[in-house]
This record gives C-alpha cells, sequence and structure tokens, in this order.
C-alpha cells in the first residue's frame, strides 16, 4: 500500500497520526503528497529522495529542483470552483496564478484579488554550479495541473532517470515535465567564475497559467547576486503537453514486455451528471472513493471467499488475478475521447509504453524489446495510450490522472491486484484498523457491518 485513502486505507483523522515503514526496493526521485481531496495543491507536499545504484558518475548532487504551478485561492474556494456546475468556472479553476521552482518566483500581488497572504517579490531559488563539474539535478512536477518544459540558459542536460527507472543518457536542451513526472538530469558546469545564467520551467499552453514562466538562479563563483542574469533561452521546439520521443526514454537496465493475459480498454469522457457538476468518466464511470471503507481492507474482510469483492460501480475497481496464466501482464488501453491531455500516474507499478499519439489506437504495439518504463505517462489530447505491466505486486492501486482538479471530478480507477493472495497472506498491520476507527469516531459515520470484520 501506499497510503491512498479509500484505497488502501482510511483517511487520518485530524489530530491523529500515522506511521508509514516501507522497503525501498526502487531508488531515485520522487515526491511525498496527501491524496485527500485536493491538499498537496494546497501544501502538504514534499520531495523523496531514495538513494542507490548510479550508473553515469557526476561530481555534485543539487537535490531536487520542484517545480509547481501555484495558486491564491484557498482550499475551498479552489475546491468550490472545481466542482462548480458553471463549465467556466470549473476550467478556470485550473488556472494557475504563478509557478515556482523550489518554492519560489516572484509574483505581482496587486494582479490577483484573493485575499490571503501575498508578498510581491519574494525572490527567486538560487544554484551554485562549480566550473567543469557535473552536477546532479532531480526535476520534480509536483504541480496541480501545469505540464512543464524545463531548461537552463546555455546548459545542455542528460537525462538518466525519467521516474524511478534509470534510462540511458542523453542529450537534451528542454526536459518535459507532466504532472507527477520525474526526470534526473546532469548538467556540465560550462559557465565561467562570475557567471550566472537563468533557469526556466515554463508551463505548456494545454494548462491554463497567468505567468507561466518560473525563474531560478545558476551561479558561478564570485557571481554578482544582485545582478539578473542576461542569458537567452533555448529554443523549443518540442510539442507541447507531450512526452519525450520514445527514442530518448530507453531503460538502462533492459526489461521485455510479455504478451498481456489480461487486457482492458477504459474510454474517458467529460460531461455533466444529473446534478450539472461536470465530471470526468472511465467506461462511463465517475469515481468516487468511500473514505470508510477501504477497497484494500474491504477485499481482505471478505477473506476465504476466493471472490474478488463485490464493489459498487462506482469504485472503478478492475479486479486483475493473471497469477495462474502463463505470464503475469496486464494491458490497460485508455482512450481519450477529450481534446485534452492527462498525465497518467499507475501506483506501484513501472509500465510499459507500448503504444501512444494522438487519434484511436490501431492495435499495434511497439516492437522494442525495451520500451520506456515509468509512473506516469502522459495521455495525448483526443488520443490513445497504451501500458502494460507485471501483475506481480498484491495490493489496491490507484491508475488516474495527475491533474488536481480531474482527480476531484473522478479521472480514476484502481485495480484489485491478486485479490487470492491479499485474502489468503497478505497481514494487514492493527494500524490499519486504528487509522480506519478514528476516522469513523471523526466523520460520524456509523458503519455496521464493516467494523465487525474489520479484524485482520
Ligand atoms: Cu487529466
Amino acid at each position: 500500500m501506499d497510503g491512498v485513502p479509500a484505497v488502501q486505507q482510511c483517511p487520518i483523522a485530524p489530530g491523529k497520526t500515522f506511521t508509514y515503514r516501507f522497503r525501498a526496493d526502487l531508488y531515485g526521485s520522487s515526491w511525498y503528497h496527501a491524496h485527500y481531496t485536493i491538499e498537496y495543491v494546497l501544501g502538504i507536499v514534499g520531495p523523496m529522495i531514495i538513494h542507490g545504484p548510479e550508473n553515469y558518475p557526476y561530481d555534485v548532487d543539487l537535490g531536487p529542483v520542484f517545480i509547481q504551478d501555484h495558486y491564491h485561492k484557498g482550499f475551498w474556494e479552489l475546491l468550490e470552483d472545481v466542482m462548480s456546475t458553471d463549465l467556466g468556472t470549473s476550467i478556470g479553476a485550473g488556472t494557475s496564478d504563478n509557478n515556482l521552482i523550489n518554492g519560489k518566483n516572484n509574483f505581482n500581488c496587486s494582479s490577483t484579488n484573493s485575499t490571503n497572504p501575498c508578498v510581491s517579490n519574494a525572490g527567486l531559488s538560487q544554484f551554485y554550479f562549480k566550473p567543469g563539474k557535473w552536477h546532479r539535478l532531480r526535476l520534480i512536477n509536483a504541480g496541480a495541473v501545469g505540464l512543464q518544459h524545463f531548461s537552463i540558459d546555455g546548459h545542455k542536460m542528460d537525462i538518466i532517470a525519467t521516474d524511478f527507472v534509470p534510462c540511458v543518457r542523453n542529450t537534451q536542451t528542454v526536459a518535459p515535465l507532466g504532472i507527477g513526472q520525474r526526470m534526473d538530469v546532469l548538467v556540465y558546469g560550462s559557465g565561467k567564475e562570475g557567471e550566472s545564467y537563468w533557469m526556466r520551467s515554463v508551463i505548456q499552453q494545454c494548462s491554463g497559467a497567468k505567468n507561466p514562466v518560473a525563474l531560478a538562479v545558476v551561479h558561478y563563483p564570485g557571481s554578482d547576486q544582485t545582478l539578473a542574469p542576461t542569458t537567452e533561452a533555448w529554443a523549443d521546439d518540442l510539442p507541447p503537453c507531450q512526452d519525450l520521443d520514445a527514442s530518448f526514454l530507453v531503460p538502462f537496465h533492459p526489461s521485455t514486455p510479455q504478451p498481456p493475459a489480461e487486457s482492458y480498454t477504459v474510454n474517458i469522457a467529460f460531461g455533466p451528471n444529473a446534478t450539472g457538476h461536470w465530471l470526468w468518466t472511465m467506461n462511463g464511470v465517475s469515481f468516487r472513493g468511500d473514505y470508510d471503507a477501504p477497497t484494500l481492507l474491504m477485499t481482505k474482510a471478505a477473506r476465504n471467499t476466493s471472490q474478488p469483492y463485490p464493489f459498487p460501480p462506482y469504485y472503478n475497481a478492475y479486479t486483475t488475478n493473471p497469477a495462474n496464466d502463463t505470464t503475469q501482464v496486464v494491458m490497460f488501453h485508455l482512450n481519450n475521447t477529450v481534446p485534452v491531455a492527462h498525465p497518467f500516474h499507475f501506483h506501484g507499478h513501472n509500465m510499459y509504453l507500448l503504444s501512444q499519439g494522438e487519434g484511436p489506437w490501431n492495435g499495434s504495439v511497439t516492437s522494442s524489446p525495451n520500451p520506456p518504463r515509468r509512473d506516469v505517462f502522459i495521455l495525448p489530447p483526443s488520443g490513445h495510450l497504451v501500458i502494460s505491466y507485471n501483475a506481480t505486486n498484491p495490493g489496491a492501486w490507484p491508475m488516474h490522472c495527475h491533474i488536481a482538479w480531474h482527480i476531484s471530478t473522478g479521472l480514476f480507477i484502481q485495480t484489485v491486484e491478486q485479490t487470492d493472495w491479499i485474502q489468503q497472506y497478505m497481514s494487514i498491520p492493527e494500524s490499519l484498523a486504528q487509522c480506519c476507527r478514528e476516522w469513523w469516531d471523526y466523520s460520524g459515520h456509523n458503519v455496521v457491518s464493516f467494523p465487525l470484520c474489520l479484524k485482520f
């Protein structure tokens, strides 16, 4: 489990604590964040680095470069706008006020009518390069909506990892990052003492943004920190709102996807429901979480039945049990009927990229014996994304668009992987039952049947 309320656990009630212990069997650059409504957009979020083997040498680890679109509205204000029955208000909620690199960028507070605290020209993040040295930067798009193009004036970047997957080193001038995506890059200190350069991240046109350009400064020793750099941006000829071409995302450790034992097609659509709220649907169903009855715990509570739990349709649960097949591989074909890009994230797995592009899928998959693997791929506007994965991680795992407003409005399914194993072998700590009891106390919901069987 990785802490998603309604899927693997009850939410942590106000004033209570919950401790996560996990085996760090993947390594690289990532981030932690709340998965409860839109809390991460309002600040329950941070970088997380897991150190591991290094495939390419470098001299200086500059740590996370945390990139976030930023909103001056408050929690309820944003959420009410997102959930508005007025389509313009709902879409407009996704227009960010600012764009941040490691939490900073200058801003003119008079340009917002928000009454929340605001300090104009609060300053820029500063990075310090050494001439002749290689620097590792860990780019993380932890924003709400904005798909970003990151670059450093005058410096190329060698990509060495995408999400948790080390890749074969390749050189780029611009790094595209959808929400949730990470890239580790090595940058050579080609500047001279006394120089400074702009670092930039630009929100792309598929995402609404009042101030799309985030700036930070790269200094070399002896630079005058009172002067702004005078450097120019690289020409950006990458298509907006798409992943880097697959030819640049070759995993360092090769792995060939086996044919799938199970395949699912999921159609994505957008429209008003009976109350006039604009919701995303996946195969006609808009996800709604039941915080009182998390999927994993309900599956476990039904142990000894050897049957999937009969979840109601709004759980959007796909039971995948390929354990007895020739391969333990599951394939998902996401078909986007709407001209909006979605960075799709799958918890608990690295996905193989089989096909990705605009328009409907023609049924063919990559012939590459080592296709890109990562845990977020961008589903193109009115396009398709076909992925597969080794279903060897028993649990309940969300597969969702990582745009915060789209999650809130239902663009979310979950897989229940290896029901039998969960029911027979998975040990669930008492702390999860305690967390639910605290949540039920807080929420005041009278859950009658579930607590009786919630003894793992
Ligand atoms: Cu989306």
